[in-house]
C-alpha cells in the first residue's frame, strides 16, 4: 500500500463538495491502491461546520479503505498543511442582482488569501485546482499569489465543459460517447469558451464529416455547451453538482495519468493566441504524474480564431476586473511562528487523538480511522 496522500477540499459541505469527497475516498481519482487523508475547509459558521461534521460522519459509514483520516476545519492553513492537492471548490455564489465585476472581486479576496496560505504551507509536491467561479481568473489570482510554488502547478477546470461537449455530439451522431476524441475546450469556463468541433474525431473521422450539418455545429452545439450550466440550474433549481464533481475527478485523474490529452485551463504561454498570464482552457498532455505540457498543434481556422478571440477578451476583461485587487491585498491571516514555519493565530479546537493532524487545529477527530 502507498504512502497517503493530503488531498485539501474547499467548501466540502457544499454541493459539488458532498458530491466529490466520496468519490476521492473511493479511489476514483486517485487509483485503487492509493490511500487518501481528506483535509476539508468550510466556512467558520456553525452551520456550515455543522454540515461538514455530516459529510464526515457518512464518510465514516461507507468504510472506504482507502480513507486513511479526516481534518474538518475552517482555517485554511489547516486544510491546505502538506497537501498534495488542493481543491478549490469553496467560493461565493452569485446573489440575485449581483454584478460579475462584484462576484470577481469578492471571490477574487478568497482566492488571493487561500494562495497565500497554500504557498506557505502545502506539500513542496502540491497541485492546486480551481473549481469555485470565476474559476479561470480566481486560478490566476491564486497563481499570481504563490513565491514558493511554479504557477504551472496551478489549474482550473473545463473538464466539465469538455465532457458535455462529447455527451452532445454523441447524441447528434447516434454513438457511444466513447467514440468521441480529441475534442478540447479553449478559452474560459463561462459561455464564451470554445468548444473546438473543427478537429474533434467520431470515431476516428472528422467529427464535420460525421456530422454534415455545420449549421447545427455552430449555431445550436456551440451555444448548448455554453449554457448548458444555466439549463441545469432552470431544470433542477441548484447548479451542477454531480456531473462538476464528475469532471473534476476526471481533471486530476488525467493529470496523474502519464499520456492522457485533456482540456485544463492552464497559464497561458501564447499558445492559440491566447494572451500571456492568463489562464485559459486548451489541450495538455500528461507527462508525469501532475505535469503537463500544452499542446500546440492544432491549426485553428479564421472561425476558431474568432470564436477563440471572443473568449480571450473576455479573460482579459476579468484580469482587468481585478487588476487593483491583486496588487493591493495584504495576507488576510495573522501570523505566528510555528514548528519552524508559520501559522495563524489559534482557532479552532485541538484534537490531540486524531492521526490525520496530530499536530494541527482540527475541529474533528477520527481516532478509530484505520
Ligand atoms: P455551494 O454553494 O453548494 O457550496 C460552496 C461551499 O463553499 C459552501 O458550503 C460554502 O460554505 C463554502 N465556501 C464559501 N466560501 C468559502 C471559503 N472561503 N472557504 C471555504 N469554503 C467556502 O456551491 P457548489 O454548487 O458546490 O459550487 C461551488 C463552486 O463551483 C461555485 O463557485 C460554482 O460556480 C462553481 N462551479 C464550477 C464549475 C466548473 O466547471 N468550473 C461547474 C460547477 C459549478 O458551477
Amino acid at each position: 500500500m502507498k504512502t497517503p496522500i493530503r488531498v485539501a477540499i474547499t467548501g466540502a459541505a457544499g454541493n459539488i463538495g458532498y458530491a466529490l469527497a466520496f468519490r476521492i475516498a473511493a479511489g476514483q481519482m486517485f487509483g485503487p491502491d492509493q490511500p487518501v487523508i481528506l483535509q476539508m475547509l468550510e466556512l467558520p459558521l456553525e452551520k456550515t461546520q455543522q454540515a461538514l461534521k455530516g459529510v464526515a460522519m457518512e464518510l465514516d459509514d461507507c468504510a472506504f479503505p482507502l480513507l486513511h483520516g479526516m481534518v474538518l476545519t475552517d482555517d485554511p492553513k489547516v486544510a491546505f498543511r502538506d497537501a498534495s492537492w488542493c481543491l478549490l471548490v469553496g467560493s461565493k455564489p452569485r446573489g440575485p442582482g449581483m454584478e460579475r465585476a462584484d462576484l470577481l472581486k469578492d471571490n477574487g479576496k478568497i482566492f488571493i488569501s487561500q494562495g497565500q496560505v497554500i504557498d506557505e504551507v502545502a506539500g513542496d509536491d502540491a497541485r492546486i485546482v480551481v473549481v469555485g467561479n470565476p474559476c479561470n481568473t480566481n486560478c490566476m489570482i491564486a497563481a499570481l499569489q504563490a513565491k514558493r510554488l511554479p504557477r504551472e502547478r496551478f489549474t482550473a477546470m473545463v473538464r466539465l465543459d469538455e465532457n458535455r461537449a462529447k455527451t452532445q455530439l454523441a447524441q447528434k451522431a447516434g454513438v457511444p460517447v466513447t467514440a468521441i476524441d480529441e475534442l478540447y475546450i479553449y478559452g474560459n469556463h463561462s459561455p464564451t469558451m470554445f468548444a473546438d468541433f473543427t478537429h474533434a474525431k467520431i470515431d476516428g473521422k472528422p467529427a464535420t464529416e460525421v456530422i454534415s450539418d455545420r449549421e447545427w455545429l455552430e449555431t445550436t452545439f456551440l451555444p448548448k455547451i455554453g449554457k448548458r450550466g444555466a439549463e441545469i440550474l432552470n431544470a433542477r433549481g441548484l447548479s451542477s453538482a454531480a456531473s462538476a464533481a464528475s469532471a473534476l475527478i476526471d481533471h486530476v485523474h488525467d493529470l496523474v495519468t502519464p499520456g492522457k490529452v485533456h482540456s485544463v485551463a492552464v497559464a497561458s504561454d501564447g499558445s492559440y493566441d491566447f494572451s500571456e498570464g492568463i489562464w485559459a482552457g486548451m489541450p495538455v498532455r500528461t507527462t508525469t504524474p501532475g505535469s503537463y505540457e500544452i499542446v500546440r498543434s492544432y491549426e485553428m481556422s479564421d472561425f476558431a480564431k474568432a470564436k477563440i478571440k471572443i473568449t480571450n477578451d473576455e479573460l482579459l476583461g476579468e484580469r482587468e476586473t481585478v487588476k487593483e485587487l491583486i496588487g493591493s491585498l495584504l495576507p488576510l491571516f495573522p501570523r505566528v511562528t510555528y514548528r519552524g514555519r508559520t501559522s495563524p493565530a489559534s482557532r479552532g479546537r485541538v484534537s490531540s487523538s486524531c492521526r490525520a493532524c496530530p499536530s494541527s487545529r482540527c475541529l474533528y477527530s477520527s481516532p478509530s480511522r484505520r
